[in-house]
């Protein structure tokens, strides 16, 4: 960087300084077996060799046709991979397998109660559990290429079995969260325009057998509201034959699915052959406003990228046994439970409930018991697993070759715990940051390549050019924090945002592209919403995100959507979301309201807040405290300053306040928040840098 350039580098940016963390090597015995272990792997995916780097990854998929076009750039942003190919998802995940590894485990599904045995499902049993339920979908439901359908589902062999019936008609699967409240899932049915809802009666969690199928009814009112008509629900039983809920099933519109599918026993469905970039599923995540965003996914591009990267940064192989504790309803069950490994033909296990029942040893008996030796999850669980049972792993006689962490940022000291307990010192371990809309892994080591650092996700991936920007499109210097970016296409990316084409450009591409009329790709670098620093090897440490997101327990909530829950409380008259650090989610929220006038601010108060934002969303988004407030901290020009009540929330400090409205409410505010905090015993630790900077910033004005 030239003196001039340096001295362009905004004053706004901010130095973060960490104490840069030992290098860690692989062992041997992993380098030895690794799927990527030759750095030749490096000069292949340079930028020179772009885009036909990514035929390596298209090349591990079975295609009807191949492509004629590696990389269409003729309409920026909507980039097209390998167009003039087709082929099917289906195919690819299942019947190709069939043959080699047909009596192998595709899945091997853990139920919640330990006294139920695990339950396999072969390839074999896969492709014909896919064929007969595509025959349903085709024929019961009348669903063809193109057509959207809503999943609401829970952790059972039954989702995965649905998404690839869905991808061998072609039909759009948008699997919800099956946690997120039915008029979460109603809203995501009216944005998506499905006619057709899958769910299931019940599912055990935490070792109650919870009601599932209620929230059907509240989605599908949800969804009317929102101008929306569900032709017909399917539902699974958890029990077949049993049904599990309290709901009454609505004639006509309401089947169970193990009675219908009896006319469709051995039924065959050909794989329909679909073009490259037909999309695959759509996936909804949060963004600044209410409204979800719709991620769109393509067949081609997206499980050439998930295949390419479950091969060399999961480094499965196919007799490996593989555990992603995930939950498919989020972007890393459908790329690294389903579509991933499946396309690879390993062994995916997929556990019902929650990692800690019926105690914290729960995940590693499984481990044991099924030979897992690729083992991935998220920092939040694994510093739940460490505070509740530090010992547990060492009881437990399996053994990792691999493990990963996803979602959040790791701290250092959480990922030792990670290495030395869970891992036993022998596993290797790639952080692998990445994002709903990008389909697969953006920045992570190579595990048999490249040394692990913790606290620093890796180095970009193979194929993946990244630079970090200020406000002004200006590289930052190394050790400076700035806005990370991907300054080119890559076949995972989304297509585009479901039905909103225009806020595709303008969340991820307005910010950085200097001409909107260019086909050159280099104009298009993509704006991934997280701040980050790199280090003078290359190494990327995530610090967050710079939006109004909140990334709770790794799972991403707008603070508008948290805060259109709240004003649905007819006597909530403000509301805003803000996030407080804490130890084992990451991020929990906190929210703050005001009342309209005549109301006096009650504990009921702000039970209905929480329980608001429990109907609208769904208990993930519980905030940790509801705070009633007599008014909002406001500019001039009536903006809620979020970050003034962030740092209350956080114990920092509040900052310049002179700018306000209402200055005076201020010391009101932080003595009602911050001795009830006193009271109880939840003064924060000190912040780190990164997070005070977070804290300070949160949706700055
Ligand atoms: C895959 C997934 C994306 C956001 C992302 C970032 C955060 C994800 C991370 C990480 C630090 C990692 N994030 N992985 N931060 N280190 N290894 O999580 O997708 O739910 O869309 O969340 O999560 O802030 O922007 P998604």
């Amino acid at each position: 960087m030239t003196e001039s350039q340096e001295a362009q580098v905004s004053e706004a940016q901010i130095a973060v300084h960490w104490r840069e963390e030992e290098y860690i090597y692989p062992p041997e015995s992993f380098v030895a077996q690794a799927n990527a272990a030759d750095p030749a792997i490096f000069d292949r995916f340079a930028e020179d060799r772009f885009p036909d780097c990514f035929t390596e990854y298209a090349d591990l998929l079975s295609w009807d046709k191949k492509w004629d076009t590696i990389l269409d750039t003729s309409n920026p942003p909507y980039w097209k991979w390998f167009t003039g190919g087709r082929l099917n998802a289906s195919y690819n995940c299942v019947d190709r397998h069939v043959a080699a590894y047909g009596n192998k485990a595709a899945l091997i599904w853990v139920p919640e109660p330990e006294s139920a045995d695990h339950v396999a499902v072969t390839y074999r049993d896969l492709y014909h559990r896919v064929n007969e339920f595509a025959a349903l979908l085709r024929d019961f439901c009348g669903l063809k290429a193109g057509d959207r359908v809503t999943l609401h589902m829970p952790m059972v062999p039954e989702l995965p079995v649905t998404m690839l019936a869905c991808a061998r008609l072609g039909v759009i699967h948008s699997q919800v969260f099956g946690g997120f409240s039915g008029n979460a899932c109603g809203t995501r049915i009216a944005d998506s325009g499905s006619r057709v809802l899958i769910t299931m009666d019940s599912y055990y969690r935490s070792g109650d057998l919870v009601d599932h199928k209620v929230k059907a009814d509240e989605a599908l009112a949800e969804a009317h509201k929102q101008g929306q008509e569900v032709d017909k629900v399917l539902v699974w039983r958890r029990h077949p034959g049993r049904y599990g809920s309290q709901t009454p099933m609505t004639e006509g519109r309401d089947f169970f699915v193990d009675e219908v599918l009896g006319s469709y026993r051995g039924q065959l469905v050909d794989p329909v052959s679909l073009p490259a970039e037909a999309p695959l599923f759509l996936m909804y995540t949060s963004g600044t406003t209410g409204r979800p965003k719709g991620a769109q996914h393509s067949i081609g591009g997206y499980l050439a990228y998930v295949t390419g990267t479950s091969k060399y940064y999961q480094d499965i192989h196919p007799d490996d046994t593989y555990w992603c504790m995930a939950d498919i309803g989020w972007i890393t069950g459908h790329s690294y439970i389903v579509y991933g490994p499946l396309s690879l033909g390993t062994t995916s296990v997929i556990y019902e409930g929650t990692p800690n029942y019926p105690d914290a040893g729960r995940p590693w008996r499984i481990a044991e018991r099924l030979g897992v030796n690729i083992f991935h999850t998220s920092p939040t669980a694994i510093r739940m697993l460490r505070k509740v049972g530090p010992d547990e792993p060492a009881k437990y006689n399996y053994h990792f070759k691999h493990m990963t962490t996803v979602g959040e940022p790791i701290e250092p000291e959480v990922w030792r715990w990670y290495h030395k307990e869970v891992g036993k010192g022998e596993a290797v371990i790639v952080d692998t940051w990445w994002q709903t809309e990008t389909g697969g892994f953006l920045g992570s080591s190579l595990p048999a390549l490249k040394p692990m650092k913790p606290g620093s996700c890796g180095p970009a991936v193979i194929g993946i050019y990244a630079a970090i920007y200020d406000e002004e499109g200006n590289e930052v210097p190394d050790g400076k924090a700035g806005n990370i970016c991907i300054r080119n296409p890559w076949p995972g990316i989304m297509q585009t945002i479901w039905g909103q084409p225009e806020r595709f450009i303008d969340v991820y591409y307005t910010k950085y592209n200097k001409n909107p009329d260019s086909k050159d790709w280099h104009d298009w670098p993509y704006f991934a919403g997280d701040g980050a620093v790199r280090a003078p090897d290359g190494y990327y440490r995530i610090l967050g995100r710079v939006d109004d997101v909140i990334n709770v327990a790794g799972h991403r909530l707008g603070t508008k959507e948290l805060e259109s829950a709240a004003l649905t409380v007819p006597e909530v008259a403000e509301a805003a979301a803000v996030p407080v650090v804490d130890d084992i989610r990451g991020r929990a929220v906190e929210m703050y309201v005001s009342l309209k006038p005549g109301f006096v601010a009650s504990d009921e108060m702000a039970g209905k807040v929480t329980t608001a934002i429990e109907v609208e969303i769904g208990k993930i988004a519980r905030p940790k405290h509801v705070w009633v407030v007599p008014d909002m901290p406001k500019t001039r020009s009536g903006k809620i300053m979020r970050r003034v009540i962030a740092s209350v929330s956080n114990f920092t400090d509040i900052g310049d306040v002179t700018t306000l409205a209402n200055p005076e409410i201020v010391e009101g505010i932080r003595h009602q928040v911050q001795s009830e905090k006193v009271n109880k015993g939840e003064v924060p630790r000190e912040l780190t840098e990164a997070e005070y900077e977070e804290i300070k910033s949160f949706g700055a004005e």
